[in-house]
């Protein structure tokens, strides 16, 4: 068939329809920052300390270790407008929905202050800190991003500061560009290198904050302090829309299990909060599995029961969420990651010099103590290259690489073939998987996350005009409207304990799990048989950005339950 020319000149497409209204959207700032830094007052609380570990922590942060949290309280406050500044942001790590928010909120709050006030962006993460690849957000370029996804504005990366070379180049590259608040986005480990270079430049008589922002979407970094990290509330409304469509799925088609494993690095909060969302079948979360110190056979015990039960009422099919984690909290296989982080980062340079991955596994099955070399043998060939995979500069395993749900499956099809012989189960097994994880991490950012982290930024802003350092932007009462959130600081080194990285003893911000005696857990706890049993499923489909407020502005069943709201 012949296609017929299109003669219109159209003008070339720059943005989606959605994106052009998304720019319109003003996030609503807490009132307490409404009026701008100029009425806005610090008022100090008392003297804080670690949650574990004091006497180290506080012997390797002499300069910020104790200082009081701080809350935003109204009044006038023109000190921090008389002096224009150069301030800078840094994104660090995984990529989370909102990251522009947070720098539109710092452009605004500096520019309100005083308009000569300038913010520039380090590029490609903390390596741009320690190149010097900058470049100015002004407001025209700001306007492009504003309640955009993605971290693309300037990158980001996962380089860590840590060496005095890398600490004092840093310095250098502040100081020579007269830089007196610097801003760093991040998770845990990014925010406690924040808290390494606070301590840093107060050392060596720099008068420069550094101001921390809570970005994951792995909700773990979160305390008593922080209420959730920013991105996981757009990233589990992805991940939830599509394991609603697979729910959906599954049922129309009834012949298949569907595993979908949910990224969170170790801990199981976005597998907790999608299950509350979606009620699948089966629901496992690492820390359980950890605290009932459950071997993978008796996980994998526990998934056949529950499949073999669905094939007696004529059932082959079903969905299983499985955390990215998951793989940490066995206790067996904990033991040997734990064994595997420090033999490659003692063995680093001998292992280097081995290009294949079956002549890896041999070196490290021979300086493996004999348990743990047996349990390497024995897993399948991928599971067992993947945990030697290099672990990132952090130190942490790159889980997002390694495939349990396929492990799972290997050992269910065994264990259920085992029941088939015994004559306990007669069914089909079918099994699908999925990983969702990149999907959710720069996805446009919901109402909740489009606010929270304009308000973060706008937050990080003022405490740096007042001078505050070490400090992780705190915003509060999230479960309230924006209007009422509460504003300050809560110092970096109270987060923090010691804790085994590479093989070394190392300071870094404790990294919140799923709390087991927690109101989202007990929900999932309380309903896990009847989803299992049943078809139970919620569809919650896509995330709305228009609409009714109780649609568009709702927050996570986790922040919900945890605030007992419900
Ligand atoms: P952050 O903790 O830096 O926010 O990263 C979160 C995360 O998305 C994890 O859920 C995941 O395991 C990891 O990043 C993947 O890392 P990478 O982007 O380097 O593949």
């Amino acid at each position: 068939m012949a296609t017929k020319k299109c003669n219109k000149k159209c003008a070339p497409q720059t943005c989606s329809q959605l994106q052009q209204h998304r720019g319109k959207f003003k996030p609503v700032l807490p009132n307490i920052l409404k009026n701008g830094p100029a009425s806005v007052k610090v008022k100090a609380g008392k003297p804080t300390k670690s949650v574990a570990d004091q006497a180290k922590v506080k012997k390797i942060f002499p300069h910020t270790y104790g200082m009081p949290e701080i809350a935003f309280v109204k009044g006038a406050n023109s000190g921090v407008s008389k002096k224009a500044i150069n301030a800078a942001v840094v994104l660090s790590g995984g990529q989370a929905p909102g990251g522009h928010n947070v720098i539109a909120g710092l452009l605004d709050g500096f520019k309100k202050a005083n308009s000569r006030n300038k913010l520039f962006g380090f590029l490609g993460g903390p390596s741009g800190v320690i190149e010097c690849k900058f470049i100015e957000i002004t407001p025209a370029l700001m306007d492009k991003f504003r309640n955009t996804g993605g971290f693309d504005l300037i990158q980001s990366g996962r380089t860590k500061i840590e060496t005095d070379e890398q600490l004092s180049k840093a310095k250098e590259n502040i100081v020579n560009n007269k830089i007196s608040a610097f801003v760093v986005v991040g998770g845990d480990d990014s925010n406690t290198n924040a808290g390494v270079i606070a301590e840093y430049l107060k050392k060596e008589g720099v008068d420069a904050s550094v101001i921390g922002v809570p970005k994951t979407i792995d909700g773990d970094l979160k305390n008593e302090q922080i209420e959730t990290s920013f991105g996981f509330d757009t990233a589990t409304k992805i991940y939830a829309e599509m394991v609603g469509n697979i729910c959906r799925d599954v049922n129309s088609a009834r012949k298949y299990w569907h595993f979908v494993r949910l990224m969170g690095r170790s801990a199981s909060h976005i597998t907790l909060e999608v299950a509350l969302k979606t009620h699948p079948n089966v629901t496992l979360i690492g820390e359980e599995v950890l605290a009932k110190k459950m071997t993978l056979a008796q996980v994998v015990d526990y998934l056949a029961k529950i499949v073999a039960a669905r094939a007696k009422d004529g059932k082959n099919f079903g969905v299983v969420l499985v955390p990215e984690g998951l793989i940490e909290f066995i206790p067996e296989m904990k033991e040997l990651i734990a064994a595997l982080n420090d033999l490659l980062a003692d063995n680093e340079e001998a292992l280097a010099k081995l290009s294949k991955v079956s002549e890896k596994k041999e070196f490290v099955i021979s300086k493996l103590p004999k348990k743990l070399a047996d349990l390497m043998k024995s897993l399948p060939e991928g599971i067992a290259s993947q945990l030697m995979l290099d672990r990132d500069p952090h130190g942490n395993v790159q889980v997002s690489l390694i495939e349990t749900e396929k492990l799972l499956i290997e050992m269910l099809r065994a264990r259920l073939a085992q029941l088939k012989k015994e004559g306990k189960y007669n069914g089909k097994f079918s099994a699908i998987t999925h990983f969702f994880g990149y999907e959710g991490r720069c996805g446009v950012p919901s109402n909740f996350d489009a606010n929270y982290t304009y308000a973060l930024g706008y937050n990080a802003a003022v405490l740096a005009l007042n001078k505050c350092s070490g400090y992780l932007s705190s915003v509060r009462n999230l479960v309230k409207n924006p209007k009422d959130w509460a504003c300050g600081g809560i110092p970096l080194t109270m987060m923090m304990n010691i804790e085994r990285r590479k093989g070394k003893e190392k300071p870094v911000i404790r990294k919140a799990l799923v709390d087991l005696k927690g109101e989202p857990f007990k929900q999932l706890a309380k309903n896990r048989e009847l989803w299992a049993k049943t078809e139970s499923y919620l569809f919650p489909g896509p995330m709305q950005f228009f609409g009714p407020e109780e649609v568009t502005d709702m927050t996570t069943e986790t922040l919900k339950y945890e605030h007992k709201k419900k």
